[in-house]
């Protein structure tokens, strides 16, 4: 089947697919950067434990050991997903050189040590997002923000604000936003005594770091929830009810952030998009695939990345309410392809939501019967044909048209790194 085919029986429905092309091809999605290293940043030794209670698994060879090697990776996979993307950095991915001053500590951080990143944003056209890194340092004791220690509370603030700092940086030199995440793993183990203890003090620590000035035109601060965490299983300070709460209360300069790996097994994200969106103007997305617990494995093409991808399409999310970005890390298989193949699918996701009729008629008749025909029969459709198109005018490879490149990149550049 040809594309004009393909348009032809989407157009039966309802659908205009070069107008579904068209809108998806500007929304911005966030490609994080930390796919390519296994989480591991610049700042600190490359071969501490990661912690905060995520985990990369596997020792697949080619991880990126510098900044040259991954900005090379990632142009590598930026010319391979569609759409427009927009970098994602962690704080522990300062470059520090001899013409910034070399290396300082979290809590010193600067516009400076992202200036290179800035450089290679503005190179590619690509505006950036920013994560303080509140986990894989020595000053987790292992609290951050939460901690009943005053110097170690103090220090992560003070990193918290100089983000805030690095956050308004990327944003006034790329012209676009720039989504800044707040998430620690703090909690514990074992029952804790005091469970609200260290929740006031999150809290307090969050208001300290959100005190830093900052246009919340330009700077979007999040506050991400999480179930729990590895070697943190009975007790989360930042839980959903914990970040929810704190982003509506402070709407004026606070989102909040949904990561589909951090809530029980059975609940989805989905669903919890419409339920947000009636209360916020606007939501932020961390898109990942849970395994039985945050395993942050690859994005798969799978029902409920559909139905997450259709709310936010249903809702008017991409408009600019909901802040799509990606967040797994799979160190078992090539980096590269686990990146690439993550992008397309929310991208294919995507497409495949804007392709879809909206049906609510039906539901507000009560009319299940032909809802569920219809919805069944969407199923079929040819999908590929539009996704072939879209690739074709974003200017990226179709499907069965980019791994040999991936594999060339694996023999010739990745297999030669130690
Ligand atoms: C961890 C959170 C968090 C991190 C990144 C690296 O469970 O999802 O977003 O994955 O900040
Ligand atoms: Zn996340």
């Amino acid at each position: 089947m040809s594309y004009l085919e393909a348009k032809a029986k989407y157009a039966a429905l309802g659908i205009d697919t070069d107008a579904a092309i068209a809108k998806l091809k500007d929304v911005p999605v966030a490609l994080h950067c930390w796919q390519g290293d296994d989480v591991r940043g610049f700042d600190t030794d490359p071969n501490k434990p990661l912690t905060g209670g995520i985990q990369t698994t596997g020792n697949y060879l080619g991880r990126a050991r510098t900044p040259e090697e991954l900005m090379a990776d990632l142009d590598f996979v930026l010319k391979l997903c569609p759409g427009t993307k927009k970098m994602n950095l962690h704080a522990c991915y300062a470059i520090f050189d001899e013409e910034n001053g070399g290396w300082v500590d979290r809590d010193k951080l600067e516009p400076k040590h992202f200036k290179k990143w800035v450089d290679f944003c503005k190179e590619r056209g690509l505006g950036c997002d920013f994560n303080p890194t509140f986990f894989s340092h020595p000053k987790c004791d292992p609290l951050t923000l939460s901690s009943p220690n005053e110097e170690t509370r103090k220090f992560w603030i003070d990193h918290g604000k100089a983000c805030i700092r690095i956050s308004t940086y990327l944003a006034e030199e790329l012209g676009q936003p720039c989504v800044m995440n707040i998430w620690t793993g703090d909690g514990f183990k074992d029952i804790p005594a005091d469970r609200i203890g260290p929740r006031v003090r999150y809290k307090e620590s969050i208001d300290e770091i959100l005190s830093e000035p900052f246009d919340f035109n330009k700077v979007k601060p999040c506050v991400e929830s999480k179930v729990f965490g590895i070697g943190v299983e009975s007790y989360t300070v930042g839980s959903a009810e914990f970040t929810l709460s704190y982003a509506a209360t402070n709407k004026d300069k606070c989102i909040p952030l949904m990561d589909n790996g951090h809530y029980h097994p059975t609940e989805v994200v989905s669903d919890k998009i419409p339920a947000l969106l009636a209360f916020f103007p606007e939501i932020a997305l961390h898109i990942t695939r849970g395994i039985r617990w945050d395993s942050d494995h690859v994005v798969a093409l799978d029902d409920e990345t559909k139905e997450l991808c259709k709310e936010i399409v249903r809702c008017g999310g991409l408009e600019g309410a909901v802040k799509i970005a990606l967040d797994y890390f799979d160190a078992s298989i090539n980096r590269i392809s686990a990146w690439t193949v993550g992008f397309r699918n929310v991208q294919k996701a995507l497409l495949m939501a804007l392709l879809t009729p909206d049906y609510t008629a039906l539901q507000n008749e009560n009319n299940w019967t032909e809802l569920m025909v219809r919805q069944e029969e969407l199923k079929t459709m040819p999908f590929g044909e539009i996704w072939e198109e879209y690739c074709r005018v974003c200017g990226v490879p179709g499907d069965g048209q980019w791994f040999d490149t991936v594999k060339k990149y694996e023999n010739e550049v990745l297999t030669k790194r130690g």
